[in-house]
């Protein structure tokens, strides 16, 4: 969302939680809405906490088009199935996968179902990226803004060792401008790289 802030170039407000040491979320954040996650925004009395919602939200409401492929192209819904897929298909195998990591490793049986989908997801944007700056082509649009995060926690927690596209691909996001800005304001999206 802070990418996305300083890609449109608009004035906010940066409201830090600090996480307690089980990295959750502290009470006082659902006091802004009841899902108490990260992030959350604030704007004119609405209240919105899926980061998905909120690109599209601030995208229609503040920008001029350049993120996203023109409505009524056959990019537009392919770029709003990336956008969709990040925290919805891919989410589950990879958050699964990171929380194994954080709790000491997953059950066997689910360990099996999950290497594999994550081999499939990785795969899949991996190919995707291949012969693309970004996902939709030279343009970054908001499918790779909400990308950014999944594949920084992923390159944090080991998992893209085997997806040097990947790799590549999350430093050209890291390259620009935008991301750059907002690491500087709201710090790294993860702790320095386990590459
Ligand atoms: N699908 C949600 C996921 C939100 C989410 O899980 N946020 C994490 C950020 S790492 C969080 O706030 N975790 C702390 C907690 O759940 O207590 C979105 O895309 O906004």
């Amino acid at each position: 969302m802070l990418w996305l802030l300083e890609e449109i170039g608009l004035d906010y407000e940066l409201k830090s939680y600090e996480r307690d040491e089980n990295f959750r979320a502290p009470a006082a954040l659902g006091a802004v809405h009841p899902l108490g996650k990260a992030p959350i925004l604030v704007d004119d009395g609405l209240v919105l906490a899926e980061s998905g919602t909120i690109l599209r939200y601030l995208e229609q409401k503040y920008s001029d088009g350049r993120l996203v492929p023109a409505p009524g192209t056959p990019d537009r819904p392919i770029h709003d199935e990336w956008l969709d897929y990040v925290e919805s298909s891919a989410g589950l195998p990879v958050m699964v996968t990171l929380l194994g990591g954080m709790t000491g490793g997953l059950p066997a049986g689910l360990a099996g179902f999950t290497a594999p989908e994550l081999t499939k997801t990785l795969t899949f944007i991996s190919d995707r990226v291949t012969d693309r700056t970004y996902l939709m082509g030279d343009r970054l649009t908001l499918a790779d803004i909400q990308m950014s995060y999944l594949l920084s926690a992923l390159r944090h927690a080991g998992q893209l060792k085997a997806y040097p596209v990947l790799i590549d691909y999350l430093s050209r996001l890291e390259d620009t401008p935008g991301l750059k800005k907002a690491i500087e304001v709201g710090g790294p999206m993860t702790p320095p790289a386990e590459r």
